[in-house]
């Protein structure tokens, strides 16, 4: 398929009513305004997307170039690495995405350490605090008879981003061009209603998630949460009904302004 461009127009046409989106056109020529940030923006940056399987790694990246994303069936996963192109105004983002499935370690080795080795802008680590939807899975093993998700299910999983989190922090070396570190909490629509509890424990400088960055603890890293879709967690679980299609518009801005903040970064 021919690259599809997302524009600064079409980010502003899908929340055209969201206030805060006019203001990203504003953002983005301030930020120009200092002469030679207009040149750094007009680099092409490479931004690796990482994390286990069925965490929504692809459903994110075509969430943020298409208006109207769809649900990437569970049954479809990555299979190689891909490189898709995102264009806010003149600033080119390379959004490279691998599989995250355990048996592919040797697909993300390659792209860590030969393909994209000391040009990666940015490191975008994509985690949804265990509700990972994936192949391997199905309802009964996901989710209670009282149509929430289970507490193992969580637990394991998130012991899986850890562990993924893990595997390309060993290859600091290849990454140390990266300006930033992205943690993209997706999947907002489930766990909206624990937010708190959710970020803090992405945010938290005591907790399991910052003790594995080790290495990546010298990038400057920010916790953004996120929605591709809204959905029900294995087709059946319901989400939390706190977040509508106005969130999702609000969220997609202000990870693409995120972008470009690490872009424009020295
Ligand atoms: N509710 C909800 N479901 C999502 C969201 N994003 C993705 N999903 C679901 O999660 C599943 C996994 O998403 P993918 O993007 O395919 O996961 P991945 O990380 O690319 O997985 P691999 O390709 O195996 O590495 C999809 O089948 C979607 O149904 C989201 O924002 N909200
Ligand atoms: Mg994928």
């Amino acid at each position: 398929m021919a690259d599809v461009v997302t524009t600064l127009a079409t980010v502003k046409a899908v929340s055209e009513h969201f206030d805060e989106a006019a203001r990203l056109a504003e953002w983005v020529q301030k930020q120009k305004w200092y002469g030679r940030l207009r040149d750094i923006l007009r680099a092409k940056h490479n931004f690796l997307f990482l994390g286990p399987t069925g965490v929504g790694k692809s459903n994110l990246i075509e969430s943020l170039r298409s208006n109207v994303p769809v649900d990437i069936d569970r049954a479809i996963r990555t299979l190689d690495s891909t490189t898709k192109t995102l264009k806010v105004d003149d600033t080119v983002f390379n959004l490279v995405d691998v599989p995250g499935d355990i048996g592919k370690a040797d697909i993300r080795l390659d792209v860590i350490r030969r393909k994209y080795s000391g040009a990666v802008t940015a490191v975008v680590n994509v985690a949804a605090y265990g509700y990972h939807e994936h192949a391997g899975g199905t309802r009964r093993d996901a989710v209670t008879l009282k149509n929430t998700a289970k507490f193992q299910w969580l637990k394991d999983h998130q012991r899986e981003e850890l562990n993924a989190t893990r595997e390309w922090v060993r290859e600091f070396a290849h990454l140390r061009s990266a300006k930033g570190l992205i943690t993209v909490v997706t999947k907002a629509d489930l766990w909206r209603a624990d937010q708190d509890e959710v970020l803090d424990y992405y945010r938290g400088s005591a907790g399991e998630y910052h003790k594995e960055l080790g290495a990546a603890r010298t990038l400057p890293h920010t916790v953004v949460p996120y929605c591709s879709i809204i959905k029900k967690f294995y087709d059946d679980c319901p989400h939390s009904g706190l977040f509508d299609d106005m969130d999702r518009a609000r969220v997609r801005y202000e990870l693409i302004r995120e972008f470009l903040t690490v872009a424009a970064r020295d």
